[in-house]
């Protein structure tokens, strides 16, 4: 782990270059560890540079839908684990954020722990998770979630903490120019970044919007870093989303979804052999989770005592 102080500033030290970063998401100290540990076989992408604090993630481990119940201090307790046994920057996400003073003490209690940053969706009332294809999405007028940003900006005590504004309109259905009007007011608001989420499998929206947000970026004058949650079309590479201009990339629930396929075929193949012998090959040997979590196999002695004089 890292000093609060000493993590907190990464992401944003990050972000000052134009290389493009590829979060990965979390849901537990075991989950943060091995996307932190991560390595490519290829040196060029060798890791991970950013953990996805994910809800939809926390809320599936919970075996909760994902709709904002699991308490804040249970979600806040859930990330500071992450933050105990990982050193990489850590970027939560932080739902609809509830009202302005709900979403300010989250985003100061994020900054106490050394998160780097929360992305803050633009939906409204009960959230429905934004992969599900029969949801009703209600949005948050663009005013209401700045004004939520400027609030919680201002109760921060430092100024690497970034705010990540993420537009819902494609995947409420409200359309491009509804995301584009949002994406132009939140660009002269203050947000840090944007965030574009859309589940449109063929990507063509989604590159649309990033091509659309190049040029709104030359029209202003303004310009904040752009990431994505290529879930629906994860066809397309990092590198190709970086050529749209994306500087970060999220794979938001990737963990999760092979640890519950593991999980379930080693329960599955335990119980139709009436043996573990054939689970074995969906596991990982116990060695490996005690390199993992530093195991001791020798309690320490204690130290014998010296009388002293
Ligand atoms: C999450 O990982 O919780 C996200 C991304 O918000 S998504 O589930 O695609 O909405
Ligand atoms: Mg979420």
């Amino acid at each position: 782990s890292l000093l609060p102080e000493v993590r907190r500033p990464l992401l944003k030290q990050m972000l000052s270059t134009p290389r493009l970063l590829r979060a990965i998401e979390c849901h537990s100290p075991l989950s943060a560890v091995l996307a932190a540990t991560a390595m490519s076989r290829d040196a060029q992408h060798a890791e991970f540079d950013v953990l996805w604090a994910s809800g939809f993630s926390h809320a599936t481990a919970l075996a909760l839908p994902d709709a904002e119940l699991a308490t804040l201090e249970r979600r806040l307790d859930a990330i500071a684990d992450i933050a105990a046994v990982t050193s990489k920057p850590i970027l939560a996400d932080g739902d609809t954020g509830g009202d302005a003073m709900a979403f300010g003490y989250l985003c100061r209690r994020l900054e106490d722990l050394g998160v780097s940053g929360v992305v803050l969706e633009d939906k409204s009332g009960s959230k429905r998770t934004s992969l599900a294809d029969d949801a009703n999405h209600e949005l948050e007028d663009p005013e209401t979630v700045c004004w939520k940003i400027a609030a919680a900006k201002d109760r921060l005590l430092s100024d690497d903490f970034l705010i990540f504004a993420r537009i819902e309109s494609l995947i409420a259905g409200a359309g491009m120019a509804d995301a584009l009007a949002r994406a132009e007011r939140y660009l002269h608001s203050d947000a840090d970044a944007v965030v574009i989420h859309s589940k449109d499998r063929s990507g063509a929206e989604a590159t649309r919007f990033m091509e659309a947000y190049r040029r709104l970026q030359q029209q202003t004058g303004v310009s904040k870093p752009l990431a994505c949650i290529p879930t629906a079309y994860n066809h397309l590479t990092g590198a190709e989303l970086h050529k749209h201009g994306v500087r970060l990339v999220i794979h938001g629930n990737h963990m999760i979804r092979a640890a519950y396929r593991s999980m379930q075929q080693a329960a599955e193949l335990i119980l139709q052999h009436d043996r573990s012998a054939e689970a074995d090959a969906v596991c990982a040997p116990v060695k490996e989770l005690f390199a993992a979590v530093g195991v001791e196999t020798t309690a320490p002695k204690p130290a014998p005592r010296v009388a002293k004089l």
